[in-house]
């Protein structure tokens, strides 16, 4: 048994995002090629660089993975994951309203649309079933999850929490 995590004290080392792109009864997700998660579904999103905004990032790194821009970027909610390996990391998540181009396979990611009643759950992370619901109604929500390695342990989501600037 792991023992469980005290979320009261936890810090992120490493801070990254995800960004979910809206279009008519579909949501824009990727094949992922490399990187933490490769060879699953997942929303376009990378590594939060020093200096830089989570916004800025999650905009930057859909411009690198596909070649388009995303548009009415908004805040969707936040994601803890500690994993057992002491990798301890934040993921803020993001929508968008439409994008400007046509995405593009590039050697990070192969993107398709997904219709929002078929969402690809068993070739995703397994947390993303339990906050999807809420990035669709288009709720803030904060989880938290601890996992070991592909494995999810334990985890919840609720409503964001006021703090959201941790990390
Ligand atoms: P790169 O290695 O690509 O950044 N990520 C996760 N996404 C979901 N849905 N669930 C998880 O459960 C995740 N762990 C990491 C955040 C890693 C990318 O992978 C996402 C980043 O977009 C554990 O630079």
């Amino acid at each position: 048994m792991e023992p469980p995590v005290d979320w009261s004290t936890w810090r992120p080392e490493k801070v990254a995002t995800l960004l979910f792109v809206f279009r008519e009864g579909e949501v824009l997700l990727i094949h992922k090629k490399r990187g933490l998660g490769a060879g699953k579904v997942n929303g376009p999103g990378g590594h939060v660089e020093d200096g830089e905004t989570p916004l800025a990032a999650a905009v930057r790194e859909v411009e690198e993975e596909l070649g388009i821009v995303p548009l009415a970027v908004e805040p969707a909610g936040e994601l803890r994951f500690q994993f057992t390996d002491g990798l301890a990391l934040l993921v803020h998540v993001f929508r968008a309203r439409g994008c400007r181009g046509e995405p593009r396979e590039t050697d990070e990611a192969a993107p398709f649309w997904a219709p929002l009643a078929a969402i690809p759950f068993d070739r995703m992370w397994a947390d993303d079933r339990l906050w999807f619901p809420w990035l669709l109604r288009g709720e803030p929500f904060s989880g938290r999850f601890l996992f070991d390695g592909e494995r999810l342990l334990s985890g919840e989501v609720g409503p964001r929490e006021s703090d959201s600037g941790a990390g």
